[in-house]
């Protein structure tokens, strides 16, 4: 007994004292610093007793005492944080903080009363607490702290995340298991520390707006119980900066309203959604607004009534009022597009320019089709100057391998942000509408699909918190370099050992090429199975509606494979601006990884590289299966640098990705083959998949199962 308890006490002794790293720190992970790096504590000096204020004293504290040890008097070194208005000491400095706006700051080293002083001041005191997080990422990531000259504001108003959670806590398309909304125990129970780490991490990256539930609503989310359990969200999220939204069925005001009707015009309908709106902000004074879907994948709609989505959107905008925001999506889907469904957005959207309400935002996906691997910009990007155009991306990755493949979406998001639109001629990039530079307007918005669930790491694998961290970094600046917002992560997630950042962050920035490579190369998209979007989807489409298939997107046949969309095709080039579509339909200027969005070509058609079309998307499949080899062996010699739990976990998904990407190869190169009827390039083989061999490797998603 004595011996075991001697053992036991040894082990203790020498068991590490952190807890396990599971990743729920995220890039919050405020680990000791090497003695060598020369940061010393500090005193943070009292704050005015404001709810954000207090948060962001404690969230210093917190980071510094983690970081570089507790705060002591000794170091002379001092912390000011606050506005003009809650700081007569920041007031008595006259800094200059015009150009922080309502949510920027300033971080300056001054002396103040003859000691050295960090200063971090802003207008607004969730500015102040913006920049804390900003101070303690310069240690996290090792720069100096001991003159700092920064100056930050967003450029993009609202930075939101679109929760696509359920009301029984099933998330659609999410993969890191069920809704952080525990709705049964709300609004009773919301000190659930998990709310306090979600706001947290949101904070820290900018993100101030979450949209609970998902856009394909429940109208019961509308009705006092649940109002009320947002309103208890609303309040632990309040002092962080971020502001509660709700989805809206459009067809609430019958359901829940007793209403014959939910046309947009009828007088009724007008004051259900009024009296709605004052219900809510009753309970939720910062309410933001509501985010719908309308008339798309069958979602009800101001059409269903002969109505348009102008009078849809101004109906609930004018309920809304001065108050908040509408936010409209334009990714309408339905069965009746005839020629080409990428076109339906554009075509639907923009003929309203400039009728919609100053209080609404039409949110535009990425893209034209949905949030596939790659897409050219949507065309809506630049043609609608009189309108509030916002950007949705994904987060979740739906297309992109769920949570097991490794996909950092930094150069994704990057990608098309900088594409450029020529709307106002050169330089009108996507990145410029965005942030409303271009067309000069004040309601931005920017939102990504959350990746978020009850999984300890939060997004169910840990490089899947990097899309969540470089969505809220390029929310806050469209034009930031996805490599940097890598290379931040991976020193904060991780380790700042150069052997670590370096290898890794390469990895991650090819990880995207990569994916597309084994998915979908050369512009191919939509090509996964129908109903789960994980695997290859070529079989299982037979008896499926013919344009919601990977063989409508695909368009292979003896002739060869594509999607025409030049004038001989569906013509969406003449939705973009002149140059842009000029580009896309001339083959000697369009990008090869976008051809075969835009052009369907012969087998024998020859690439850039001087393969014949076939010969090249073969070897762009294969490319993708040897990608995640690189990456199994970059992450095997990252071992050292890495905690073994969170090491383990990378390398057991990596292993999942490469089997996948091989599935995804061979599924692909064998259907593709039956059409082209050529040989594989040497060197080259792919076993022909059957009907049941695939269904076989589908597992657990085949059907049945
Ligand atoms: C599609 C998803 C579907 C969403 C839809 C949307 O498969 O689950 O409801 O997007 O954005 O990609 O509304």
């Amino acid at each position: 007994m004595r011996l075991v308890a001697i053992l036991t006490g040894l082990l203790l002794l020498t068991a590490p004292v952190a807890h396990a790293e599971d990743g729920h720190d995220l890039w919050l992970r405020y680990r000791p610093v090497e003695a060598t790096a020369g940061y010393a504590p500090a005193v943070i000096a009292p704050v005015a007793d404001t709810p954000t204020l207090k948060v962001a004293r404690a969230e210093l504290e917190r980071g510094l005492t983690g970081l570089v040890g507790a705060p002591s008097p000794q170091t002379g070194r001092v912390i000011l944080i606050g506005t003009p208005a809650s700081s007569p000491a920041i007031a008595r400095l006259a800094l200059p903080l015009q150009a922080a706006g309502d949510e920027g700051y300033l971080i300056r080293t001054l002396s103040v009363d003859g000691k050295a002083t960090t200063v971090i001041a802003a207008n607004r005191d969730v500015g102040a607490l913006y920049g804390v997080y900003r101070y303690l990422s310069l240690i996290q990531t090792r720069q100096p702290v001991d003159n700092l000259n920064i100056a930050s504001a967003p450029k993009v108003r609202l930075r939101m995340l679109n929760h696509w959670d359920n009301l029984d806590r099933s998330v659609e398309r999410g993969y890191a298991g069920q809704s952080i909304w525990d709705w049964w125990k709300l609004p009773a129970y919301s000190a659930d520390p998990r709310y306090v780490d979600y706001a947290r991490a949101n904070a820290s990256i900018g993100v101030n707006g979450t949209v609970l539930n998902n856009v394909n609503a429940k109208s019961v989310s509308l009705t006092a119980p649940w109002i009320a359990k947002a309103g208890a969200l609303a309040d632990v999220f309040r002092p962080y900066g971020i502001k509660v939204y709700l989805t809206a069925r459009f067809s609430s005001p019958i359901e829940i309203g007793g209403l014959k009707t939910a046309d947009p015009r009828d007088p009724a309908v007008k004051a259900f959604w009024k009296a709605k709106a004052d219900e809510i902000y009753k309970v939720i004074p910062d309410f933001g607004g509501f985010l719908v879907k309308a008339n798309s994948e069958g979602q009800p709609g101001p059409q269903d009534y002969g109505a348009t989505h102008v009078d849809g959107a101004n109906t609930l905008a004018d309920a809304i009022g001065s108050r908040g925001v509408v936010i409209w999506r334009a990714f309408v889907y339905s069965h009746e597009q005839p020629d080409d469904r990428a076109k339906q957005g554009y075509s639907e959207f923009k003929p309203f320019d400039g009728q919609f309400r100053d209080n609404v935002v039409i949110q535009v996906k990425n893209g034209a089709i949905d949030f596939q691997p790659r897409e050219p910009f949507h065309p809506l990007f630049g043609a609608m100057p009189k309108s509030n155009l916002g950007m949705e991306f994904q987060i979740t990755k739906e297309y992109l391998g769920f949570a097991t493949h490794l996909a950092y979406l930094g150069p994704m998001y990057e990608e098309t942000l900088r594409a450029d639109t020529f709307a106002k001629g050169k330089g009108s990039t996507v990145a410029k509408v965005v942030e409303g530079a271009l067309d000069g307007r004040k309601l931005t918005a920017m939102a990504g699909v959350a990746n978020i669930g009850v999984d300890r790491n939060w997004s169910g694998s840990h490089f899947d918190q990097a899309n969540w961290y470089v969505f809220g970094r390029l929310a806050w600046d469209p034009e930031a370099s996805s490599r940097d917002i890598a290379a931040d992560w991976a020193r904060m997630t991780f380790s700042n050992d150069k052997r670590f950042v370096t290898p890794v962050v390469d990895m991650m920035m090819s990880s995207r090429e990569t994916v597309v490579d084994y998915m979908t190369p050369l512009g191919l998209h939509h090509q996964m199975g129908r109903s789960h979007h994980y695997g290859p989807g070529p079989w299982v489409s037979g008896g499926e509606r013919a344009d919601w298939t990977s063989v409508y997107y695909a368009k292979a046949g003896a002739n060869g494979v594509g999607f025409d969309r030049t004038a001989k095709g569906s013509n969406a080039v003449a939705q973009y601006a002149a140059p842009v579509g000029a580009c896309f339909a001339d083959l000697n200027c369009v990008d090869e990884k976008d051809l075969l969005w835009f052009h369907h070509l012969p087998w024998d058609y020859r690439l850039k590289s001087g393969q014949t079309l076939w010969d090249g998307l073969v070897t762009h499949y294969s490319r993708g299966v040897a990608g995640v080899d690189a990456m199994g062996e970059t992450w095997g010699d990252m071992a050292p640098y890495v905690d073994a739990e969170r090491h383990a976990q990378v390398a057991a998904f990596l292993k999942i990705q490469r089997s996948e990407a091989q599935w995804w190869r061979d599924a692909s190169v064998s259907w593709f083959q039956t059409f082209s009827q050529r040989p594989l390039p040497a060197g080259e083989n792919a076993p022909p998949l059957s009907l049941e061999a695939y269904q076989a490797m589908s597992f657990p998603y085949a059907p049945g199962i």
